[in-house]
């Protein structure tokens, strides 16, 4: 009797238990194949932990003509000839290293690229420590020679302070300070003997976001793939910063034709009506050739915008004479737009829309600039390749 009631409900038991496993089972099936997912391959998070910076030969199948950020090659100990340089003052100490700690962070923990700090002032102590302290790769510290950072002495001084009144309200018109800074960015940062080393450069800011775990080395990438300028970020001029700067080189064009790419990028920055139609690069951001900064050409430019005195007597930015130099010296296929670093600088960011990209990323794609009538990078994606 004791003995059957039991068996009964043993019985229960074991059919209750049966029914509970099989549903357990049913409901994290898709839990347990995702979690074994992530162990196979075919999970970039997981590739990336696969190669913590210590591989040391490439894969020799990697082909890199048919590089996309959706097929990166995989990790190697080689490094290019490259360098993080940052034009800074001492008392943007701070927001230079919430920069670097995220530089570091998405990328440069991986592969200790060094940096080049350059400023008109000498760097303190107090600048170099706290900065050395946060950054993996070897760090220098440059002071920039007075002759770089100074009026020239074809520029009249008064001429350049009469200006700064009469610009007072157009964006940075009256500082003295910038016009050296876009001087010195324009035609002098690749010349700084802390750079003669290097080949390849990214421009930094204090003050920027990084927002994506970059999955490759940007400057191996250039200079296999032989480019020689790259962005994330284009917009429109403010026209009022640059009323000769056209006129003026197309000028320079006239003069000197043969220095003239010609499947060139002009296209890009030449309006319907003839004029500048204000598309450049947002030079805050650059991953550039030095090659390319120190050539014949480009110096040669440089040389002539600043003979002109539109740095003075105008507020000619770095960003569209780099710009202009891209479109008069390259052609679209050495240009590369770096969609998948996610980026800000104030106000606008740079973010990659396909999931493929963003889930490496903590930004929202929506906030893209690429996105809005505001970005000249949908017009440069349309232009034809030269060949
Ligand atoms: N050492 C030094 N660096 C400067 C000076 N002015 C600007 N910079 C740096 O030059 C770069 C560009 O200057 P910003 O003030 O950021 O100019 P911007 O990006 O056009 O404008 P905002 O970022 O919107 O202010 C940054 O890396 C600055 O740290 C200066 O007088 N001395
Ligand atoms: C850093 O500098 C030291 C000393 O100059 C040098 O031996 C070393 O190779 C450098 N490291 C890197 C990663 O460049
Ligand atoms: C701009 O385009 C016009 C034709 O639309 C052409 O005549 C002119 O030469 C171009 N200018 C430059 C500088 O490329
Ligand atoms: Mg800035």
């Amino acid at each position: 009797m004791a003995s059957g009631i039991l068996g009964k409900l043993s019985l229960r038991v074991i059919f209750i238990v049966l029914i509970l496993v099989v549903a357990i089972h049913y409901l994290l099936t898709p839990f347990l194949s995702q979690s074994f997912q992530a162990g196979s391959d075919e999970n970039p998070r997981v590739k990336l932990k696969l190669h913590p910076g210590g591989g040391d030969s490439e894969a020799p199948e990697y082909d890199w003509s048919s590089f996309t950020p959706y097929n990166p090659p995989p990790y190697t100990a080689r490094r290019a000839k490259a360098c993080f340089v940052i034009l800074v003052r001492n008392d943007d100490l701070h927001s230079m290293r919430a920069t670097l700690r995220q530089l570091e962070d998405r990328f440069n923990h991986k592969y200790n690229y060094p940096y080049v700090f350059l400023n008109n002032e000498e760097f303190t102590d107090h600048f170099k420590e706290l900065t050395t302290s946060i950054t993996s790769g070897n760090t220098s510290y440059g002071l920039i020679p007075k002759e770089h950072w100074s009026f020239p002495s074809w520029i009249s001084e008064q001429k350049a302070a009469d200006t700064r009144v009469k610009m007072k309200d157009i964006i940075y018109g009256s500082s003295e300070s910038y016009r050296h800074m876009c001087r010195f960015e324009s035609g002098f940062f690749f010349r700084h003997p802390l750079m003669d080393e290097y080949e390849y450069y990214w421009r930094v800011e204090p003050d920027v976001n990084f927002f994506c775990d970059l999955q490759y080395d940007p400057f191996l990438m250039m200079q296999e793939r032989q480019l020689k300028y790259g962005f994330t970020i284009s917009l429109f001029e403010y026209r009022d910063t640059i009323p000769t700067l056209w006129e003026t080189t197309k000028r320079f064009m006239e003069q000197r034709p043969e220095l003239i790419a010609e499947n060139n990028l002009m296209g890009w920055v030449n309006g319907t009506d003839g004029d500048y139609n204000l598309c450049h690069f947002w030079s805050n951001f650059e991953i550039a050739s030095l090659s390319w900064l120190r050539s014949k050409q480009y110096m040669e430019y440089f040389d002539y915008l600043d003979k002109a005195g539109g740095f003075f007597y105008e507020r000619w930015g770095d960003a569209p004479v780099h710009s202009l130099a891209v479109a008069m010296f390259l052609k679209k296929e050495e240009v590369h737009w770096f969609e998948d670093v996610g980026y800000y600088h104030g106000p606008f960011y740079n973010c990659p829309n396909s999931k493929a990209l963003n889930k490496f990323c903590h930004c929202n794609p929506k906030d893209s600039l690429h996105l809005s009538e505001h970005s000249c990078t949908n017009q440069f994606l349309a232009l034809p390749n030269s060949s």
